[in-house]
């Protein structure tokens, strides 16, 4: 264990949670314990490990240590009392929905949510008997009239997937209290560089690690943290029997990865900024979408709940649909392509990509337009990537 981080800033604690010399080796990047099984001194040792009255590993699924040192450094900078990793973003809010939701359970989930994610509860968990409804949750009393005595959780990601909406943490927190219900926020667009959902008083946070804590396009990743050790318990004991587990290879790569997060979320943010700027007052842009921004709906809620507006941007080019395609298939430095959060700039159509699985009728209902372009803006030199999107803007 590394020494107590809980109060240390954000930089510090992206760098050194989780990051300390190896005990017998001093080693100072973490080794990569590549082991699926560990081996017990003795028969009383196995069964000790267990019946959980003694620590330490048992098999990888169940936890690593290298896998371990991830997890500290996510409940570190979440403030959480611990985390579990998963092999992907999608494992992580499905190991929470298998271990804290059952049949003629009910969720309130915003609308707008990376499209598998809302399908995944909509759709799959359907059959399993969870019911579900979607709403605008940046917009309280649609909230409160979704909820119902069988609510037991509150699904919200803000800014959301892709219409950079945002809910208020804390209002939502109070409304599910009140419920006795859970608040879980995916934090993945802001990172906890920007936003700490469990001190709004969320109770649970997940990430796609796959995006700006990794950010390096390079590896599939998830984390789920809890706030408090019995709800912990609960989802970690359904990760073990789901086996979304993390890889130790994968754990190292996040690791390195989010020594850089901080650097990387403030070069990125300060370009999408220039780029939303940019984009408001380019004629053949209709509409532009990023927290940072005075035109922003929430832009108070943004300062006063985040510390940082973060890299995505969403906008529309006038002509829609069409108009996008045009832009999309002319851009050069950008890179057609999912995901987000990485240090290269990607730009993608979430009504025929990322989010095509949710029917049309509610994707427009979610504010998803035909013609919406989503961009996650990257490390590059600003003034080529305006200089980008000039000339593809020129294409259409
Ligand atoms: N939550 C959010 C907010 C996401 O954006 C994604 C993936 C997930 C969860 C799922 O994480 P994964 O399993 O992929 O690690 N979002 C994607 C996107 O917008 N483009 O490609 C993937």
């Amino acid at each position: 264990m590394s020494h107590d981080l809980s109060q240390a800033g954000r930089k510090t604690q992206t760098i050194h949670a989780g990051q300390y010399p190896d005990a017998t080796t001093g080693a100072l990047s973490p080794p990569i314990y590549q082991s699926s099984t560990f081996a017990f001194t003795d028969c009383a040792q196995g069964a000790a490990r267990f019946a959980g009255t003694e620590g330490g590993y048992i098999y990888t699924r169940m936890g690593n240590p290298t896998t371990a040192r991830l997890e500290e450094a996510i409940a570190t900078l979440e403030g959480g009392t611990g985390a579990v990793t998963t092999s992907s973003g999608m494992g992580a809010l499905c190991a929470v929905i298998f271990g804290l939701l059952g049949s003629g359970d009910h969720v309130v989930g915003h609308s707008s949510l990376y499209g598998p994610s809302r399908m995944v509860i909509e759709a799959d968990f359907k059959r399993f008997g969870v019911e579900s409804t979607f709403v605008d949750t940046s917009d309280l009393d649609q909230v409160r009239a979704a909820v119902r005595p069988n609510t037991r959780l509150i699904l919200i990601e803000t800014p959301a997937n892709p219409t950079i909406v945002l809910s208020d943490i804390k209002a939502l927190a109070a409304i599910a209290e009140e419920q006795g219900a859970w608040l879980l926020v995916d934090n993945t667009f802001a990172s906890p560089v920007n936003q700490r959902p469990l001190a709004l008083g969320a109770h649970i946070v997940m990430h796609s690690m796959t995006k700006f804590i990794n950010g390096h396009t390079d590896v599939v990743a998830g984390v789920v943290v809890a706030k408090d050790a019995e709800l912990l318990a609960k989802i970690a004991h359904a990760h073990h029997y789901l086996g979304v587990n993390m890889d130790p290879h994968q754990a190292w790569l996040v690791l390195r990865g989010l020594k850089t997060l901080s650097l990387r979320m403030r070069e990125s943010e300060r370009n999408a900024q220039r780029v939303a700027e940019f984009l408001e007052q380019h004629p053949k842009v209709a509409w532009v979408r990023y927290p940072g921004l005075k035109s922003h709906p929430q832009h108070a809620l943004a300062k006063a709940q985040m510390d940082g507006f973060g890299g995505l941007i969403s906008f529309e080019v006038k002509g829609g649909l069409e108009a996008g395609a045009r832009l999309l298939d002319h851009v050069q430095l950008m890179t057609l392509a999912v995901s987000l959060g990485g240090i290269e700039t990607l730009i993608q159509h979430p009504g025929s990509m990322t989010h095509a699985a949710i029917p049309r009728e509610e994707r427009l209902e979610a504010g998803i337009s035909d013609g919406l372009v989503r961009v996650s803006i990257g490390c590059e030199d600003v003034e080529d990537l305006l200089a980008d999107l000039k000339q593809a803007l020129q294409q259409v």
